[in-house]
């Protein structure tokens, strides 16, 4: 079992739990839970098989009972108060509660009253246009309906880069144990860091195929074989996952994983531009005629048409072949260049870790600097704070400061932009700030015109640096808010106000398409993790691997700055 498994389960429990209108410390402690888990480095399986119950509870942010809980979990994959809540609440009343749009609330009157219990009765009702005539369904609500199903549609089947990546990973650590197994890479969309992952398509080489295969689908992560052929294997995962093998010989390494790393627009356009050099390419090499040519690596598959090496992420079929053939390719970002995180959440608000436990995780991440961002007074939920609790905690950082040598804990803040478009703390408390982040949180649907006026109101304030996940979608459960982003943009590169690339990988906002409009009209961004415990730091990786697919350089992203650099960044606008 996977962390992201177990964490997954762990939100739902907080989801049944607010369900029943149990008490909100309950519901928040098993959330807080969850997104521990998520951030932890380390398999808790492992953890458990190597350590046992002591050892899973000496993880930071595990307590004794939860210990317990995951113990029961791996043992019998449930957790028996969870199945006495599943027992109230079948999968498919679940699954319709997490249509977005719709909540636990909504879900739970559609069962009780109408006795929609499933995503496929909601949609039936829907079609037939029912909901109408439903006490309390205006046609608002119904609209939102029809777009949260569309929503799940969309992202039925496929999985989050976090998921997918970590799914890869247990994967491939038992491949590597298969006798025969030369090399081995992921390809496909986990390769080019794609936001969503629809299947893996892993690439072995090997002189023993057939051995290699039949090792494969008796793997113990296996729950069923879909096809086999002599060499190729395609899998369902236990998480439901697809997963393809393909063994080829080593010959063929570089042009098979060109091929399988795709994507399909790029390949086809890298076969044309062979075809208009007389040549073929394959998964299985470089051919003019009957000759092959090359394909042991990927150079060799580029430089067969004439190209440099163009890395995955740009492979999208986005211009990267024009770009290569001119020598204008990006240098693109890499994670080592990240100096420091500019978004995240201690205990004062809703973290799970104190400031000082924050800035050592990010030392020994390498980082120079972090911002400690809490949220304000209007996202009360989240431990926003008030005007006069905020100024403790930056005496409290000034401090710290004090104390720390070679390291800066900048003071921010991440307030909230009102519906009206002013923000929640007033100037003269955010100009002690030296990170100050606007977010919306709050009023999400709003009509697109008045949405675009409030942010653009929180991007005139001269101490606003930095505008937090711009347009506030979650992979799969909330679609973006009606905005002129372009408008947006353009305001930002106006007025000197740097935008977000939030890294967790629900938000991924801005995504790639975006960054590379940004970069286009000359903004710089920052990659933040908005982590809400220390282990959440690590997130930066997905900021980065977006950031790469849209085009980014490590000059167009203010967190790769030495720190007298950045402040005069942060500073320009004052
Ligand atoms: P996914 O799985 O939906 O997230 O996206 P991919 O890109 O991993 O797509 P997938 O798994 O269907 O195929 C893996 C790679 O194989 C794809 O990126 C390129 C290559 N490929 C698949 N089908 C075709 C095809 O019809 N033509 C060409 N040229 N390449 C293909
Ligand atoms: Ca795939
Ligand atoms: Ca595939
Ligand atoms: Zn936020």
């Amino acid at each position: 079992m996977e962390n992201s498994e177990i964490a997954r389960i762990f939100w739902q429990i907080a989801e049944l739990l607010e369900l029943k209108g149990e008490n909100p410390f309950k519901i928040r402690a098993y959330q807080k839970v969850a997104r521990n888990l998520e951030g932890l480095s380390q398999n808790l399986e492992e953890i458990y098989k190597k350590g046992g119950l002591a050892a899973l509870e000496e993880v930071p942010g595990i307590g004794e009972a939860i210990a317990s809980h995951i113990v029961e979990l791996l043992k019998t994959g449930k957790v028996k108060k969870y199945r006495e809540l599943l027992e109230e609440f079948p999968p498919s009343f679940i699954e319709l509660m997490e249509v977005p749009g719709l909540g636990p609330k909504t879900a739970l009157l559609l069962k009780k009253k109408f006795k929609i219990d499933s995503i496929k009765k909601l949609e039936k009702a829907t079609a037939q246009g029912l909901l109408k005539n439903l006490p309390g369904f205006k046609e608002k609500k119904i609209e939102n309906i029809r777009k949260g199903l569309e929503l799940k549609k969309k992202v039925a089947g496929r999985y989050l880069l976090s998921e997918a990546g970590e799914f890869a990973e247990a994967l491939i650590s038992q491949i590597k144990k298969i006798k025969g197994v030369d090399k081995i890479l992921p390809c496909g969309s986990l390769r080019r860091q794609k936001e969503t992952i629809g299947d893996l398509d892993i690439l072995v080489t090997s002189n023993r195929p057939q051995a290699v295969l039949d090792a494969f689908v008796k793997l113990p992560q296996v729950a069923r074989i879909l096809g086999e052929g002599p060499t190729k294997s395609s899998v369902i995962l236990k998480n439901n996952l697809q997963a393809d093998l393909r063994v080829l010989d080593p010959e063929n390494f570089g042009a098979a994983a060109h091929y399988f790393t795709g994507s399909k627009l790029h390949n086809i356009a890298i076969r044309e531009l062979a075809i208009k050099k007389g040549l073929k390419i394959s998964e299985y090499g470089v051919f003019r005629g009957k000759k092959r040519i090359g394909g042991k690596t990927e150079e060799e598959v580029f430089k067969a048409v004439g190209l440099p090496y163009i890395p995955p992420e740009l492979r999208e079929g986005r211009g990267e072949i024009e770009a290569a053939r001119a020598g204008k390719l990006p240098d693109l970002i890499e994670l080592q260049d990240i100096r420091g995180d500019l978004q995240m959440h201690s205990k004062y608000s809703d973290g799970g870790n104190s400031i000082e436990e924050m800035a050592e995780a990010a030392r020994k991440l390498g980082y120079q600097y972090i911002a400690v961002t809490d949220h304000t007074l209007s996202t009360r939920v989240a431990g926003g704070q008030t005007e006069k609790e905020f100024l403790k905690e930056l005496e409290y950082i000034d401090k710290l400061n004090d104390r720390l040598k070679g390291f800066r804990v900048l003071k921010g803040v991440e307030v909230d932009i009102l519906p009206d478009g002013t923000l929640d703390y007033k100037d003269a408390i955010l100009k002690e700030c030296e990170v100050v982040i606007a977010a919306v949180h709050s009023n999400f649907k709003m009509p697109k015109d008045k949405m675009t006026r409030r942010i653009l109101a929180a991007l005139k304030n001269k101490y606003v640096n930095l505008l937090s996940h711009p347009t506030g979608r979650l992979i799969g459960k909330r679609d973006p808010y009606e905005v002129d982003l372009e408008k947006i943009m353009k305001a930002a590169a106006d007025t000197g106000t740097y935008l977000e690339l939030n890294a967790h990988p629900e938000r991924l906002d801005l995504n790639d398409a975006h960054c590379l409009r940004a970069k286009e009209l000359k903004i710089k961004l920052s990659i933040n993790t908005d982590a809400h415990s220390a282990g959440n730091l690590s997130d930066m990786k997905y900021g980065v691997a977006t950031a790469r697919r849209g085009w980014l350089e490590k000059k167009d992203v203010i967190n790769t700055y030495p720190i007298d650099k950045l402040l005069k960044f942060l500073y320009a606008k004052r």
